[in-house]
């Protein structure tokens, strides 16, 4: 549609696609997915001149994507398959991987299943030119992980203070609007794209909140998420549904939601026989259950398996999935107890419950112990599940790291995040999430990667541009977690940006680099300090305010005094919390002499002259930082000044309007965490730079 093509070409501008689309293309598969890649070729072709072929009689080509149970192949397929097969044996590629190679001048694409081959031509666009070099010995691509799924925080209705989108950086939904689905379904259909040259297999089309109107998608308006569905199936990605705990009795006029009563697990197993009627490859449920409000198993006084349970028996006809989130946590706490740790809450409520869930329960745990802080710990839940399907929750939105104003590349955090040992070696937890041993043969436990989406109605998609980076990095790390984040970024620059024909054809991508690859560490260079988390506006979760979350009953505190600062989550005096993590952490977090300093204040309360590992104080390494974070950024800005006629102007102006916030924000940031804490230690700056 219209819009749609006035929405940015993200990482996929016709540029991307030339290496692929001046060349000559044999196709060989049918089907749904099949036929996407071949009208994405045929697409391109339209643009820069190449061929696109269907059938083997029409060579010589210069790229052959075809499935191995494919009769009549071109010789050079022929040969690759051959060697794949002396290699290996048979489906070894899977529903989605594919083998890629050149040879004799010919660039090969072999693949199990069509996914495979739609993922095998994206991974010829994004190798561009390189793809049809000299010759490339053949690859296996696999995804490391099964489900990799965005979850949209999307409302059909606009909320007064919250917007559309719950913490939604881009705009409206775009998959709903004015009170129905959107009419603009060619841009879900740009994004349905997208997210396949990425590998993303999975999307939920409502908030994790389950308002009054979006509970109806499971019923009397089923029909808006089946054709949502019909926009996502030819690209591979399976629809979800989030739901209301209490939809029996909301929707279905039952007494009760009690997950073990006869007549709710009926009314469960009707309602997913509609669901599957209208949408045969429904993917299944997301739940957020008595947290923050919403309603759950608690509240009939069943736990958690029995909850998670009764959905699951309810889709494991059909091949559905549950994914029963872990944020559960009691949003009512009170500073003053210390005997309460919101930290504490989702190991409390979920590790006694391994082993109790069926085996199409996933349970979907954030990345850490709190809430998509900047900074924390991994969860220790991940540890603690062996007999769980887990999957781990990201968030791309970026609420606590910047609002889509602030650039902040976040795949250096989640590579940290996947890359984790919690057992000191061995595993890390992106193998627990695909449900992997160390030696990646499968433990029957596949769970996933999750994140909050980042995308909204926004002609940039992404409200920040540079932000599609991160939408970008997840699919990539999701299906690779071992990729490296700043290779994953230098990928998402060179597609996205086309080198202009200028003196220095580099500076754009150096730029670029520069700019975003330790954007993270200059975002949290300038806010809560030491893995405290937290000092943001209540509500918005935008910008400083050092007491705000202080004094309220949600569980983030930072307990600074005039002699010191942090949350002791120790067992010796503390919450406990520390005793959640399996050895080694557990013994390493315990200790402030061994704890990381960059989550010193995560888990020890320290007075502001303790000295951390780099050999300055607590109180001195806030000032430095926040100094340091502040300058930065007015240097990421004056950075991308220099790129000035480089880069499309829409594109330009709107990164320079957001750089200009993201500096004074930054100033404030500062201003306002160096006046706190030097008034409360009256301790000054060994630089003697001027703190009000
Ligand atoms: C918090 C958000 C809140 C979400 C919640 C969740 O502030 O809007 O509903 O996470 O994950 O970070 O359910």
């Amino acid at each position: 549609t219209g819009e749609a093509s006035i929405a940015h070409a993200a990482w996929l501008p016709p540029e991307a696609l030339r290496a692929v689309a001046s060349r000559r293309v044999l196709v060989m598969s049918d089907g749904m997915l099949a036929e996407t890649a071949a009208q994405e070729i045929a697409r391109a072709v339209a643009h820069h001149g190449g061929s696109l072929h269907r059938a083997a009689d029409g060579g010589p080509f210069d790229l052959v994507l075809a499935l191995t149970s494919a009769d009549g192949l071109p010789d050079a397929a022929a040969m690759a398959l051959a060697e794949l097969d002396w290699r290996a044996g048979q489906d070894m590629l899977g529903a989605e991987g594919f083998a890629l190679g050149r040879r004799d001048g010919v660039t090969v694409v072999l693949a199990d299943g069509p996914a495979g081959l739609l993922y095998g031509l994206f991974h010829v666009v994004r190798l561009g030119e390189a793809a049809f070099g000299a010759s490339l010995p053949i690859e296996v691509h696999c995804p490391v992980t099964a489900r990799r799924m965005l979850n949209h925080w999307d409302n059909i209705d606009t909320h007064p203070v919250m917007g559309q989108v719950e913490r939604g950086y881009s705009g409206g939904s775009i998959f709903w609007r004015d009170g129905g689905l959107t009419p603009d379904l060619g841009r879900v259909r740009a994004y349905a794209r997208l997210l396949a040259s990425i590998g993303v297999n999975a999307v939920t089309v409502n908030n994790v909140n389950v308002h009054a109107t979006e509970a109806h998608l499971l019923t009397d308006r089923l029909g808006d998420v089946a054709a949502l569905a019909d926009v996502l199936r030819p690209y591979g990605i399976r629809t979800h549904l989030s739901v209301n705990f209490n939809s029996p009795a909301a929707l279905g006029g039952l007494r009760t939601a009690d997950p073990l009563d006869d007549g709710v697990r009926a009314w469960w197993a009707d309602t997913t026989r509609q669901v599957y009627a209208a949408i045969p490859d429904f993917g299944g449920y997301v739940v957020k259950a008595d947290s923050e409000g919403q309603p759950g198993p608690f509240g009939y006084g069943r736990t958690h398996a029995d909850g998670a349970n009764t959905l699951a028996a309810a889709l494991a006809p059909f091949g559905g999935v549950v994914h029963w989130r872990a944020f559960v946590y009691n949003h009512t706490q009170d500073w003053r107890d210390r005997s309460t740790d919101r930290a504490r809450a989702a190991y409390d409520h979920f590790a006694p419950l391994d082993g109790h869930f069926a085996g199409n329960v996933i349970l979907q745990v954030k990345y850490g112990p709190i809430d998509f802080q900047t900074r924390e710990p991994v969860s220790p839940v991940i540890a603690a599940m062996p007999g769980t399907r887990l999957a781990v929750e990201l968030q791309v939105t970026q609420e606590y790291t910047g609002q889509q104003r602030h650039v902040c590349y976040l795949g250096p955090l989640w590579h940290e995040v996947l890359a984790f040992e919690p057992w000191g070696g061995g595993r890390t937890v992106a193998a627990v999430a695909a449900g992997r041993h160390a030696d990646n043969g499968l433990t029957g436990f596949e769970g996933g990667l999750v994140a909050v989406s980042n995308v909204g109605d926004d002609p940039f998609w992404t409200g920040h541009p540079l932000a599609q980076a991160n939408l970008y990095a997840f699919g990539r790390l999701a299906w690779n977690p071992h990729l490296d984040p700043a290779a994953v970024l230098g990928e998402w620059i060179d597609l996205t940006f086309t080198p202009a024909a200028t003196a220095d054809p580099g500076l754009l991508r150096r730029t670029l680099h520069e700019v975003m690859d330790d954007s993270w560490q200059t975002y949290e260079s300038y806010t809560a300090p030491l893995g405290v988390g937290f000092m943001v506006r209540p509500g918005s979760h935008y910008g400083p305010d050092v007491d705000g979350y202080e004094y309220t009953p949600w569980g983030t505190y930072h307990f600074a005094d005039r002699d010191g600062i942090g949350v002791d989550r120790t067992r010796a005096t503390g919450t406990g919390f520390t005793g959640q993590y399996p050895q080694p952490w557990a013994q390493v977090y315990e200790s402030a002499a061994s704890c990381p300093d960059e989550l010193l204040l995560f888990f020890h309360h320290v007075p502001y002259t303790h000295v951390l590992h780099s050999g300055k104080t607590v109180v001195q390494h806030i000032y430095d930082t926040h100094f340091e974070g502040a300058d930065r950024v007015a240097r990421m800005r004056s950075r991308w000044a220099g790129l000035a006629g480089l880069v499309a102007p829409d594109v330009d102006a709107r990164v320079r309007e957001r750089l200009d916030e993201q500096s004074r924000c930054a100033q404030e940031w500062r201003d306002q965490i160096n006046t706190y804490f030097y008034r409360k230690s009256g301790i000054p700056d060994a630089h003697g730079r001027r703190i009000h």
